[in-house]
């Protein structure tokens, strides 16, 4: 019975293979097999690259989600696993269970593990945003929480969002709990005892409304600029990479990425997702997938941008539609997760490029 099934399901097969190489050209059938077998992370790693995704923790129970996420991505970084509340709820107590979780799912399928994020000033526990601390008291914290972290990684995790959304728009410091306590060296000494718990790990600055030049990405060019001459480890900028169809294409992406290249650190895009205003029509779905097009050709135009890496890849998943209600659809996968163009635009600008 197995056989004779098998045998005609291989005979049907077959037939269909020679009827569409009957009225199609010999090079659209080789693109279609190549299509099959070839992912995402694997046409990244043609041109030295990465292509990841970020997963949140409950995702993993997704098990179609975490099984796409897992075969066509080969890097992946937590959604919320290793941020301050999941790893230090308690003062000196840390609890690795959310972020293992996802190290341990990302061993199992061969992905890669960027670290986001040791320090911000969002989703902090209430124990250190509600404390009233001295500069010395908050720089230990500082300094034990980043140490054991990154220890605790040591090997796991590639590179590190040290610190994540240091600046205003305008281009000052944001006045988070750490500026306002200690001042500005916290970020040194952050990338300083992040390198000293592994010396290996690549170390991020990391921020959104970063990608196109302006008063912000300026800020962050003349402070890793400092930190260079400073020989402070610092080895990469995490460009976010949250657009919105409705402002517009970052203004001078390329070059933009080009001029953080020129300072001699690598820059990632870490967190892209491209939000529309919903509904989505076949008009913005084609507007969205040139942008992710553009976008992935800007990374493949400068060595050094190593990476991207979609804030989640379909919209099943996504932070967007709780936080801009009437705004989403911003993934390259719908919620049934079916490609969209957005898709087919990535697929295509990584195939010329590791061509
Ligand atoms: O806000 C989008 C991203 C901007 N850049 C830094 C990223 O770390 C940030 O990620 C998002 C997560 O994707 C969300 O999942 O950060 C949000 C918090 O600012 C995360 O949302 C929070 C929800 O607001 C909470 O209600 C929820 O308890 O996730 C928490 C854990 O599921």
């Amino acid at each position: 019975m197995r056989r004779t099934r098998t045998r005609a399901a291989t005979l049907a097969a077959a037939t269909a293979l020679l009827a569409g190489l009957a009225v199609a050209p010999a090079a659209h059938a080789v693109t279609a097999h190549h299509h099959a077998e070839t992912t995402l992370g694997q046409l990244a790693e043609r041109t030295g690259r990465y292509f990841g995704s970020a997963v949140d923790n409950p995702e993993l129970t997704d098990t179609d989600y975490a099984n796409l996420l897992g075969k066509e991505f080969d890097a992946t970084t937590p959604g919320n696993g290793m941020k301050w509340y999941a790893t230090e709820p308690q003062r000196g107590v840390f609890d690795f269970t959310a972020g293992d979780e996802i190290v341990n799912y990302a061993r199992a399928k061969g992905l890669k593990v960027r670290g986001h994020t040791l320090l911000w000033h969002s989703q902090l526990p209430s124990w250190l945003s509600s404390g009233a601390w001295t500069a010395d008291e908050l720089r230990s914290i500082l300094k034990n929480h980043i140490t054991q972290v990154v220890k605790h990684y040591k090997g796991k995790v590639f590179a590190w969002d040290v610190a994540n959304e240091i600046t205003n728009e305008d281009g000052t410091y944001r006045e988070n709990i750490f500026y306002k306590t200690i001042g500005p060296s916290y970020i040194a000494d952050a990338l300083r005892w992040a390198h000293a718990a592994d010396p290996k790990a690549k170390l991020y600055l990391n921020d959104y409304n970063v990608e196109g030049t302006g008063a912000k990405s300026d800020a962050y060019y003349t402070l890793i600029k400092q930190l260079k001459a400073d020989r402070v480890p610092i080895d990469g900028f995490g460009m976010q990479a949250h657009l919105a169809l409705q402002y517009g294409f970052p203004y001078q992406m390329r070059q933009n990425i080009q001029r953080f290249a020129d300072l001699g650190v690598d820059v990632a895009i870490t967190e892209l997702d491209i939000r529309v205003i919903l509904p989505s029509d076949a008009t913005k779905l084609a507007q969205q997938a040139d942008w992710y097009g553009r976008v992935t050709n800007a990374c493949l135009a400068v060595r050094r941008c190593v990476g991207i890496t979609v804030w989640g890849y379909s919209d099943r998943h996504s932070w967007i539609p709780s936080v801009f209600p009437g705004e989403g659809a911003a993934l390259p996968w719908d919620e049934n997760l079916v490609h969209k163009p957005a898709y087919d635009a990535i697929r295509n600008a990584l195939t010329a490029a590791g061509s």
